[in-house]
């Protein structure tokens, strides 16, 4: 999700194939060693299959709205939240997500641990209408789907939680054209089909 919103927000000319998880064509095989999407084929030597390398390569082409600020200043606290959000939050978030897996803690427990992290950006967003600044920034492209993911769980949990910065953020970015362009759905991709634009 964050590599497409960041890569429809940058406007580079890219093909968009879609894919299914559980029938990962050969082509994807061939270029993500971790078996795993979004991957993106810059050309025969060169690809990426970590969503925040995508992130980066993308913005650090075409930045219209300068969501790396000064001298990267934005990238740097975006590295910050990322480095908690994709190892701690996210083993949070898959725990609490798919807890039945984990019956070794109920559900709440791993919310719990998860809304450390919430807490975390909700006094950030006291300080800004956005994580980093008073516009978006590379850090809420970043961060939101995985807090999206988190308030997807029990959203009406979500939406009573005592985190009302936070939530107003939410709904800022869920509004987002980037956003809803990303979650649109595409046709499945098949070598020899006609490519589409991102
Ligand atoms: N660390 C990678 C994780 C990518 C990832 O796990 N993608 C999921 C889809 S959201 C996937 O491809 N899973 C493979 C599968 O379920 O077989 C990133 O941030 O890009």
């Amino acid at each position: 999700m964050r590599a497409h919103m960041a890569l429809k927000y940058t406007e580079l000319k890219i093909i968009l194939r879609e894919v299914e998880l559980k029938h990962l064509p050969v082509e994807v095989l061939a270029v993500s060693p971790h078996a795993t999407v979004p991957s993106l084929v810059i050309n025969e030597n060169k690809y990426m299959d970590e969503s925040w390398d995508i992130v980066k390569w993308a913005i650090q082409k075409n930045d219209p709205d300068n969501w790396l600020g000064e001298n990267n200043e934005y990238l740097l606290g975006a590295e910050m939240l990322v480095e908690t959000n994709d190892y701690s939050f996210k083993n949070d978030l898959d725990h609490y997500k798919y807890a039945d897996r984990h019956p070794e803690h109920p559900m709440e427990y791993y919310r719990q641990r998860g809304e450390e992290f919430l807490e975390d950006l909700n006094a950030m967003l006291e300080e800004n209408k956005f994580l980093l600044a008073e516009s978006i920034t590379i850090a809420d492209v970043a961060i939101f789907p995985f807090v999206r993911q988190f308030a997807m769980v029990d959203r009406d949990w979500f939406d009573k939680a005592p985190y009302p910065e936070l939530q107003r953020w939410f709904d800022i970015m869920l509004e987002t054209e980037w956003f809803k362009e990303a979650f649109m759905k595409h046709e499945i991709w098949a070598s020899g089909n006609e490519e589409i634009y991102l």
